[in-house]
């Protein structure tokens, strides 16, 4: 890395938005010792390797979904142990925010259980909820479904970091995951996103029982997108009892690290956080995710709906890998 007389870094390394499927399926089918050393070296030269950022999910309106992704125990489609509920208070939201920060998250998370965002004294509450997290000083980062330009923009000016809005898989495995909306409906919302100056939090899931091949498609319309997504999350399918998904076999560690570090290669600017499954992952695991170029996490007991590892454990967890959070920019 180099820096200029300002102090701001010029990096060596182009980013491109051309990457092919073959070339994608070259780096991601290396030996792990080149696979990881490349991610390394790329995650070096944009971030400080030692650091990660803490972010924390808030589920602001659970179940009772209309769409039917099959991974997800939210989808009213399926009976799972989700209980539905009604929009939080705002109040309960600030609590839960403060609380966030002062356990070292530097972003929040909300999550909605709809299909797409719509006028209402429920988007009003959201955009409040936007507005008062992002004056705590932390970043803000919304999942509400799909949304259209205006609403992108009302979110903009209540102070949204980000948004975020997952591809999930290939283009070609997505129907076989989620019937009542298409991958298309997902890119004109990452539009909209875009447009509005938001950034954009754009990743997938991993262990769907999907092929290699669609998880080098999913990477590879990630790459594709211009700019990249500044955050990508990888999720490793937590697998609900319920959903059409929860006896599908269970995920290789290593290939979850491999789409770690794929991402890293192709996205180096990027956040790419190691988000959803970490329970189901040895502390070994974790810190492959890290060496292969992962530099956030999700702290706190709860993902959206289902358990996150205790908070002790994942102190200890950082403790002995020599990790520390990343301040607030
Ligand atoms: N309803 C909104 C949407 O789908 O855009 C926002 C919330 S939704 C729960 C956000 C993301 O969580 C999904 O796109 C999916 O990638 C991820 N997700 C949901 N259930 C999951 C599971 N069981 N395991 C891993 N990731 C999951
Ligand atoms: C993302 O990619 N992962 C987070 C966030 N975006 C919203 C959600 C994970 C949800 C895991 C299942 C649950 O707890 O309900
Ligand atoms: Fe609804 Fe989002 Fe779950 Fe799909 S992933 S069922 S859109 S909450």
């Amino acid at each position: 890395m180099t820096v200029n007389r300002i102090g701001a870094s010029a990096h060596n390394t182009e980013l491109r938005h051309d990457w092919s499927r073959e070339e994608i399926r070259n780096v991601y089918r290396q030996p792990l010792p080149n696979l990881l050393y490349s991610a390394q070296t790329l995650h070096r030269e944009f971030h400080d390797p030692t650091r990660v950022q803490f972010c924390q999910l808030l589920s602001v309106k659970t179940g009772g979904c209309p769409e039917d992704c099959a991974y997800c125990p939210q989808s009213a489609h399926y009976t799972t142990e989700v209980n539905r509920g009604g929009l939080l208070p705002v109040d309960e939201v600030m609590e839960f925010a403060t609380r966030a920060r002062n356990e070292g998250a530097t972003r929040l998370c909300m999550g909605a259980a709809w299909r797409n965002v719509q006028e209402g004294e429920d988007f009003e509450a959201v955009l409040e909820m936007v507005r008062r997290v992002s004056k705590l000083g932390m970043e803000v980062c919304c999942s509400l479904g799909m949304l259209n330009e205006t609403q992108a923009e009302r979110l903009a000016d209540a102070g949204l970091t980000a948004y975020n809005h997952n591809l999930d898989t290939s283009p070609e495995f997505y129907g076989q995951i989620i019937t009542t909306r298409n991958y298309d409906d997902r890119l004109r919302t990452l539009a909209a996103v875009r447009k509005a100056g938001v950034t954009v939090c754009c990743g997938g899931i991993v262990g769907l029982g999907e092929s290699e091949n669609d998880r080098i498609g999913l990477l590879q319309q990630l790459s594709a997108l211009r700019p990249h997504p500044e955050s990508v999350p990888i999720n490793a399918l937590v697998r609900v009892a319920g959903t059409p998904l929860e006896n599908v076999e269970g995920l290789d560690p290593l290939v979850f690290v491999r789409t770690i570090a794929t991402a890293r290669i192709l996205m180096p600017a990027s956040m790419v956080r190691l988000s959803a499954g970490r329970r189901a992952l040895s502390r070994e695991a974790v810190a492959l995710c890290f060496l292969a170029g992962a530099n956030s996490l999700f702290i706190g007991e709860k993902l959206l709906t289902t358990p996150n590892p205790e908070p002790e454990q994942d102190a200890a967890m950082l403790q002995a890998l020599g990790l520390e959070p990343l301040p607030l920019r």
